[in-house]
């Protein structure tokens, strides 16, 4: 906390944010400290939960706003997307080994009793394998469309998985072409968010449309996992990941690690726009899917994970650090948004500060100047006209836009100074009646003193 507020000093919107938070916080955001709701909870679905809250807190909070039946639903989703990952993450299982139950992902889900002992004790999601067998267990309790929906989805990203885990010149030189890459996400990040769209429109909540629209979806992961990728090089480098793609990298070095080299800075630094003019392009369509979503609660748990991922964008982006450290947003910036990304118009002004921040960084002397500015402008041309959609449509109706404060840092700080000047002035002409008292008091004084004489 201490250091979250010092990194947001001068930030004093912030700053406010992380206090309201700090106070908010005995309020819980697990729904399992609400003893009444989880009374009649089997001992395997309130474990489900718990390994939902040992993962980023904030976003399993989004999750257990849902509404009740969706809930368990993508709670389960995650555990068994999360079971996929941290055996395809885990370098310590022999690869026939993990292939085999990559491929078989499918089957084991619905394997009473199935677990999985054999990870590295440095693996962060081993014990969620350990006692696998609490998802199976709450897997059969979900209804049967649900089901489909989730295990169509784990089959087709554990063969895509295990296709990369035996693809030999993958394991050796990483990702190749740019298509590569996009199939890589896909496998990963794309199926994700069709998984998601087919639960939001099988429960009723959203319309049809929102499932059927399988590129808006795919976008929606695309853009999340590639601003990752882009931010996690380092920390990839260093386990011998490499998910930047060589078509992209070898324009500007011949080996990806060469790019942390300070001798190839100004090589790096175009590199890295490259990356992420590649993740902006997605950026429009993820604004168009959120612009179709209806219910509060899906829209929140959808368009925090996107309004992080184009402040992460914003930040990497020209930023050499990323060859250095690990480069995050303070905590403060990121429950800001979380506080705002509340509906779509709000979306809009986050996405289109970001792409302002974008342009301003964007450096006539890198090779992709122009392809960047017409990315950038591509987006807020998309905020343009959703906006307008979404005024025109909600005019006769109550606006829904927060009618909030939302004060900037900037006008924050004129308020600050402003009250600095006043409550100075005020400490001075408070002085100057003291002085002008002392004054009166002493001349009586002399007065009388000279009398006296
Ligand atoms: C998501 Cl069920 C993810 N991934 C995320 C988180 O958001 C997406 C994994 C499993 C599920 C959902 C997500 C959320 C809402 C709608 C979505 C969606 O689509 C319609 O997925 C596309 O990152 C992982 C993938 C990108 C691989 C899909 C958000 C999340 N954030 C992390 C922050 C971080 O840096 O990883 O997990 C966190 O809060 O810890």
């Amino acid at each position: 906390m201490a250091k979250a507020l010092i990194d947001s000093a001068f930030h004093p919107t912030e700053v406010i944010a992380l206090l309201q938070y700090n106070f908010n916080r005995s309020s819980s955001s697990s729904i399992l400290t609400n003893t009444k709701k989880i009374a009649s909870w089997s001992k395997s679905k309130i474990r489900c939960y718990e390994f939902l809250n040992m993962t980023s807190r904030s976003f399993a909070a989004v999750i257990q706003e849902l509404n009740d039946e969706l809930r368990d639903a993508v709670c389960l989703f995650y555990l068994v997307l999360r079971g996929l990952d941290t055996i395809e993450d885990d370098m310590t299982i022999p690869i026939e080994k993990k292939v085999s139950i990559l491929r078989s992902w499918e089957e084991i889900i619905v394997t009473d009793g199935w677990n999985f002992t054999e990870n590295g004790p440095n693996e962060k999601d081993r014990q969620l394998l350990v006692e696998y067998p609490v998802v199976i267990e709450e897997l059969k309790n979900l209804n049967k469309t649900y089901k489909e929906i989730i295990f169509d989805i784990a089959k087709q990203m554990g063969n895509g998985m295990a296709d990369y885990a035996t693809n030999a010149a993958h394991n050796k030189f990483g990702v190749n072409t740019v298509k590569d890459y996009d199939q890589y996400c896909f496998y990963v990040a794309g199926l994700v968010g069709l998984g998601l769209s087919s639960l939001f429109s099988a429960s009723g909540l959203e319309s049809p449309e929102v499932g059927r629209n399988t590129k808006l979806s795919i976008s929606m992961g695309l853009f999340l996992q590639k601003a990752n990728i882009i931010r996690d090089y380092l920390e990839d480098l260093d386990d011998n990941r490499r998910f930047w793609p060589k078509e992209i990298w070898s324009q500007y070095v011949n080996d990806l690690s060469d790019l942390k080299d300070p001798e190839h800075k100004k090589q790096a630094i175009n590199c890295l726009s490259r990356m992420c003019l590649d993740a902006l392009q997605r950026a429009p369509d993820c604004l168009t899917y959120l612009s179709n979503i209806r219910d509060q609660k899906i829209f929140n748990f959808c368009a925090i994970p996107q309004v992080m991922a184009i402040a992460t964008l914003a930040i990497l982006f020209q930023n050499y650090q990323v060859y250095q450290k690990n480069v995050k947003i303070r905590k403060g910036e990121t429950l800001k948004l979380i506080q705002k990304a509340t509906n779509i118009l709000n979306v809009i002004d986050i996405f289109r500060h970001y792409t302002r921040v974008i342009i301003t960084k964007n450096n006539s002397r890198d090779p992709n100047f122009l392809k960047i500015s017409i990315a950038c402008g591509q987006i807020e041309q998309s905020c343009q006209a959703l906006e307008t959609r979404y005024k025109s449509l909600s005019n006769s109706k109550t606006l829904n836009k927060t009618s909030e404060f939302n004060l900037f840092d900037a006008q924050l700080f004129i308020l600050f100074v402003l009250l600095l000047l006043v409550t100075t002035g005020w400490v001075l002409n408070l002085w100057e009646i003291w002085e002008e008292v002392v004054n009166h008091f002493s001349r009586i004084v002399t007065n009388t003193s000279s009398v006296d004489v």
